[in-house]
């Protein structure tokens, strides 16, 4: 694939693990790809506190509400860092948010389904985080600097999610049977959009050979989709909870789970824009940027002022 010089040590960075710096000579096709990884993600951390969200005013108890609160001021904060680490590119934020708000922009596809009951608060951080997981570890050794130093944070803030919504499950499934019921339920919902997190199956993959070339990826989808399986299933027969997978058994002979196949036609029906609450999504984050419009101007204001007062000297700096 290489075919430059430049190209050629590009790559020979690469293979040897070195980071690739804001400034440092990279093909445009490595650069746009991370911008659309990452703006993808961004706008997903964004979109993803929409379905959690709905839940801060109806939380269980006080404790609930106030770390449900800090879970998706979290998600805002990774949703910063990640259009800040994509403006490194030469990406322009106000053309990213554009984007979304037009419905170009892709975002997870898991954000488009409903929170029903207090259980998918639980199920969410437990399954949704657990994949976000396992998909981020690896980013934090990809090899764009500022992507992985941003995953960093971004990764021990996850595991603290996931913790949080596996001890809402645990606590639901030692209660009374109705909650237990609730926790079922949730799981029931939760499982196949959770494994279609990961993308598309690796033959059908349009980005990750490559990806995984340039080491923005580390891992293919299907590898990672297997390994949430395998440390799911543990996780399950703990609660005492039953995945919605006939297909789902130990083999021997892999030592993994084999698993039953991801309904792909409603993937890309909800990728594409068909999902539950895909309308609902976007309105929510067009008006929500419509309503902070003042605000945007009101800092800007302030920026100019404060500026205008400096010295010329003060004004390099
Ligand atoms: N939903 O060639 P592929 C979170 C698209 S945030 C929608 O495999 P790639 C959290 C894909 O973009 C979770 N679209 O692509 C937040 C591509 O479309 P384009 C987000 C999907 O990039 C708050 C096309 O399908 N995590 O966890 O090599 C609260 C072909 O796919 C999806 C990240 O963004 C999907 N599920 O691999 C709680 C992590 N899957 O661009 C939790 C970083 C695929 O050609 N991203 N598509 O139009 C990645 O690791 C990779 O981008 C993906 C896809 C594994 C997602």
């Amino acid at each position: 694939m290489s075919s430059t010089p430049s190209e050629h040590q590009f790559q020979a960075r690469i293979d040897a693990d070195q980071r690739i710096e804001p400034k440092d000579w990279m093909p445009e096709d490595y650069r746009k790809t991370l911008i659309r990884q990452m703006s993808q993600h961004a706008h997903s951390e964004i979109v993803g506190m929409l379905p959690e969200g709905n839940w801060i005013t109806r939380a269980p108890t006080l404790k609930r509400k106030s770390i449900l609160l800090a879970k998706v001021q979290d998600e805002a904060g990774h949703g910063l860092y990640l259009y800040s680490a994509a403006e490194t590119l030469g990406a322009s934020r106000d053309d990213l948010l554009a984007d979304l708000h037009a419905g170009k922009a892709k975002y997870s596809s898991i954000f488009n389904y409903p929170t029903l009951s207090w259980a998918d608060i639980g199920a969410i951080g437990w399954l949704v985080d657990g994949a976000a997981i396992l998909n981020q570890v690896p980013l934090c050794r990809t090899s764009y600097g500022p992507y992985a130093r941003a995953m960093v944070r971004v990764c021990k803030e996850e595991s603290f999610h996931q913790r949080q919504g596996f001890e809402i499950m645990q606590t639901l499934c030692n209660g009374s049977a109705e909650q237990k019921a609730m926790a079922q339920d949730a799981l029931n919902r939760w499982w196949w959009p959770t494994l279609m997190m990961f993308g598309p199956r690796d033959d059908e993959s349009a980005h990750t050979a490559r990806s995984m070339q340039w080491r923005i990826k580390r891992f293919t989808n299907d590898e990672l989709r297997q390994k949430f399986v395998d440390m799911m299933v543990p996780q399950a027969e703990f609660l005492g909870l039953t995945i919605p997978d006939e297909a789902l058994r130990w083999n021997e002979a892999t030592r993994h789970y084999d698993f039953g196949e991801v309904d792909w036609d409603e993937f890309w029906n909800v990728v594409q824009g068909r999902g539950p609450c895909n309308r609902e999504r976007l309105d929510a984050r067009v008006q929500a940027h419509e309503a902070g419009a003042w605000v945007r101007e009101a800092a800007l204001a302030h920026a100019a002022k404060r500026k205008a007062r400096q010295t010329p000297t003060e004004q390099m700096v």
